[in-house]
């Protein structure tokens, strides 16, 4: 660093960034004419967007400057989030909000020629994820911020986030997200990189004192490259950093020799294979499928990841035994699991420690939390795979094994059947490591991400650790979400209505707040401005709908969403078996009859993995519905169908504010937790849903008189897939009707969705959606009648709304920082 006798020419012209309107204009223009070589002449929105962007992200890496230097001088115990995905969405109007400098940039936009919300439009959105785990990812990092919590992420930079969703004639299309041409929110690191190992063999040899080492040498060499995102809190000074890595060919590969040697064709390939790492996210939600690359893909993450972790830590000369009073760690899923066996082998391998110290230190280090039970999407690898490409580690795992399952014997004698079934390695053919056995083995805390979902997780995939533990190393904790995005951005007017009653926006950084607002569901003007802002974002989500389907809905109808992942437990295929039943019985219906009738309309959106073919028909089955209801003249504006592509994060901002009600009908059991459940609530729509996930303690808050519940128990599932298998199953009567309306080509070629239909009606109907479809269309009636009671209809919205204080991932920072990380905040000054 420099010396201090310079350090005051250095302060003196220390970076201050923009202060007012003025100040946003002079950067602005600096940017677009040095910085992107442009000129009033040739500056477009998007160019403006650049500029802008610029502008802001100046402001956000000073403070983050700030940040990083305290933390570093303090150096207090910091929090690791390790997450393959974080669905971070757009992040210029979230950096203005956090600056606290919109109207600045609203003000000087407009004096430039430009409208702030067009300039906003322009950003495309950070997708380095599949679904709610991503989404849960970035909302923690806005919380921990906002909270002041010493805390990074750790993810990968994929070159191709989750692919851009086009339908093309009722199908499903995927296109390549290339998403970084222009990122004015990330910053290579090229001084911080890492070579990261693959394959070779892993050496025994004694050392001097004739201690038993292993050396892992051979194989290949990739390197990792630093790429930083500032994070900023909001209503504070706080700017924490997301590290995205990055692979390319190590220097060593990208080899001079070789390409001096005329061998360019296979230096250029090497140098493929290794940004190979990195290029592109899996596109699968709830789904383990075993791919190397993918494999390659977490190792690279964590090894670069705990070697920067393990490089900060050294730097305060402090003891081993410190580092888990100093570093806490936590696993988004299994996915960086490989990391707790990185850390052992750094400090057993490189460092010296003896196992069981070394393991002291991993273990105290660790929290996992669990995101699903299916066990589709509990990740296994294969052990022949994992001996390929990580020789050592897969010793390593044996050896944590044999230790565990020792600790096992020792209190469970002869317990054959208990050692197999808890062993990480599974005895089957090739045989595999499990994955969440070793994370949980690993780590000091586990934790659901609701009640229900903590409660299963106990009781049914890991209740021999319960029994092996003792039930506190097992906990739960809800899941939420940021009101910074989820209500203030996506929802400016209720915002601020809700602001101007409570005295100001102190209720986004302490949502409990909220409950300020119930007092006022019985006053008429405050009332009515609800319904005139949900009326407006309807609207606003009717133009979208116009300009990207054709299609022209009616505002007044109501709006009946469901936007997720598809997934056959999250049961759109219930949703549009209902909407196929709702039209027979409009066709059936008397003029005189129709006029009783609520308009709706059904909004669908979501993404299916590309290789899943169920969910590919259920997407085909919404839009082949959708054109023969939405062009029946004989139904008119009674049901209108609705499948809007490509939703994501910046879409959800405009879908979510415009709900009447919003579905959320997985099989009881099946949803860890949920989220847009809660961002549904908080912006004014109610929910009809089953008693899963967060919609029960979303229900206990707002109280059962406000959700539409219906459905079996989680309790009842299992006995009841049971009955299918072995009692026989007869199909509930409505859905048989509407199997036949498909049958019989009313949405087209019926072939298509011959095997949708079968695997209800002949394969046991695994979701249960025939034991719930007369439950969920008799709650669909009491839907239609409480939607008539307009002023009823709004005080369930306010009262909810004024309910929602527990859903803040504010709450949830709390909580893990509580009883897992053991952290305190550090304000920066
Ligand atoms: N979740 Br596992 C995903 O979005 N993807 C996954 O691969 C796995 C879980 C979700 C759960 O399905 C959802 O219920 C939960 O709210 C979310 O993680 C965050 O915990």
């Amino acid at each position: 660093s420099i010396p201090e006798s310079l350090r005051e020419t250095w302060r003196k012209h220390s970076a201050q960034g923009f202060v007012d309107k003025d100040g946003f204009e002079r950067e602005f223009v600096q940017h677009i004419e040095t910085t992107l070589a442009r000129s009033l002449y040739n500056c477009d929105e998007l160019a403006a967007y650049s500029g802008t962007a610029l502008a802001f992200r100046d402001k956000l890496i000073i403070e983050w400057n700030k940040t990083q230097q305290r933390q570093t001088f303090v150096d207090q115990k910091r929090v690791y989030y390790l997450s393959l995905e974080f669905l971070m969405g757009r992040a210029l109007d979230n950096a203005m909000l956090n600056i606290d400098k919109k109207e600045a940039a609203r003000d000087g936009l407009g004096e430039l020629g430009f409208r702030i919300e067009d300039i906003i439009n322009q950003e495309h959105d950070a997708a380095l994820g599949n679904g709610g785990l991503g989404r849960l990812a970035a909302c923690l990092l806005d919380s921990m911020a906002t909270l002041n919590y010493p805390a990074w992420g750790y993810g990968l930079r994929y070159r191709y986030g989750i692919f851009k969703q086009e339908i093309i004639d009722g199908y499903q299309v995927e296109v390549p997200d290339y998403w970084l041409d222009f990122n004015p929110w990330e910053f290579p690191r090229h001084d911080v990189t890492v070579d990261i190992q693959f394959y070779g063999q892993s050496i025994r040899h004694q050392d001097e004192n004739g201690k038993v080492k292993y050396d892992w040498v051979g194989g290949e060499i990739v390197q990792a490259v630093a790429y930083d995102v500032p994070i900023p809190g909001y209503g504070t000074k706080t700017t924490n950093n997301l590290r995205l890595w990055s692979s390319k060919a190590s220097s060593g590969e990208f080899d001079f020799q070789k390409f001096n040697a005329g061998e360019y064709e296979s230096a250029v390939s090497d140098q493929q294979r290794a940004e190979a790492i990195s290029a592109v996210l899996y596109p699968n939600d709830n789904l383990d499928r075993g791919k190397e690359l993918r494999l390659k893909q977490q190792y690279f993450w964590c090894a670069a990841s705990l070697w920067d972790i393990v490089r900060r830590f050294k730097k305060t000369k402090r003891a081993w035994s410190e580092f888990p009073e100093q570093v806490a760690i936590q696993l988004n899923d299994t996915h960086p699991t490989l990391a707790i066996v990185e850390l052992q082998r750094i400090l057993v391998d490189q460092e010296g420690l003896e196992w069981d110290e070394a393991w002291r230190i991993v273990v105290g280090t660790f929290g996992y939390t669990n995101h699903t039970v299916l066990p589709e999407a509990l990740e296994k690898w294969s052990v022949p795979l994992m001996q390929n490409l990580l020789p050592r580690h897969i010793q390593i795992i044996y050896d944590i094994n044999l230790f565990f399952l020792q600790y096992v014997e020792k209190k469970f004698p002869r317990d054959r059947d208990l050692l197999s079934q808890v062993s990480v390695i599974e005895e089957s053919q090739p045989k595999m490591v499990r994955m969440a056995y070793l994370a949980i083995i690993g780590s000091h805390k586990v934790n659901g991400v609701a009640e229900l979902h903590s409660d299963l997780i106990q009781t049914t995939i890991f209740k021999n650790f319960v029994k092996i533990y003792g039930p506190d190393k097992f906990t739960n904790v809800t899941n939420g979400i940021t009101p910074r995005r989820w209500l203030h951005q996506a929802n400016p007017r209720l915002s601020d209505l809700i602001a101007s009653k409570l005295g100001g926006y102190d209720f986004l950084k302490d949502l409990t707040l909220l409950s300020g607002i119930e007092r006022y569901v019985d006053d008429a003007d405050f009332c009515k401005e609800w319904s005139e802002i949900k009326t407006a974002n309807k609207v606003r989500l009717a133009r979208h709908i116009k300009e990207t389907t054709g299609y022209t809905v009616p505002p007044t109808a109501l709006f009946d969403i469901q936007v997720k992942r598809i997934h056959e437990y999250k049961r759109q295929q219930l949703n549009i078996f209902g909407v196929i039943h709702r039209y027979l019985k409009i066709k059936s219906m008397t003029p005189e009859e129709r006029k009783k009738l609520v308009p709706r309309v059904l909004i669908f959106g979501g993404k299916a993995a590309p290789g899943y073919w169920m969910a590919k028909t259920i997407i085909h089955l919404i839009n082949s519905v959708g054109k023969v209801v939405n062009n029946d003249s004989d139904i008119g504006d009674l049901l209108k169908v609705i499948f809007i592509e490509d939703y994501n994060v910046s879409k959800a901002e405009i879908i979510i504010p415009a709900s009447d009600i919003s579905e959320h009908i997985s099989t009881a059991g099946t949803e860890a937790s949920g989220t847009s459940n809660m961002k549904f609530v908080l912006n004014g729509g109610l929910i009809i849903g089953t008693l899963d996930g967060a919609n029960i303690e979303i229900t206990r808050e707002i109280t059962e008189s406000n959700v539409f519940l219906f459905g079996n128990l989680a309790e009842d599932v299992e006995e009841l897939r049971q009955s299918h298998r072995y009692a026989g199953f007869t199909l509930d009567d409505n859905l048989a009707k509407v199997f036949d309306a498909i049958q019989s080509n009313t949405f087209g070629d019926a072939g298509s969705f011959e095997h949708l239909i079968a695997s209800i009606a002949d394969h046991g109907d695994y979701y249960l959606v025939s034991d719930d479809f007369d439950s969920y269309i008799k709650t669909q009636e009491i839907v239609d009648r409480d939607f008539k009671k307009r002023d009823e209809w709004i005080a369930k919205s306010i009262t909810s709304v004024a309910r929602m204080g527990f859903f803040s991932t504010d709450r949830v920072i709390d909580e893990y920082a509580e009883s897992i990380w053991n952290v305190e905040p550090l304000v920066v000054e």
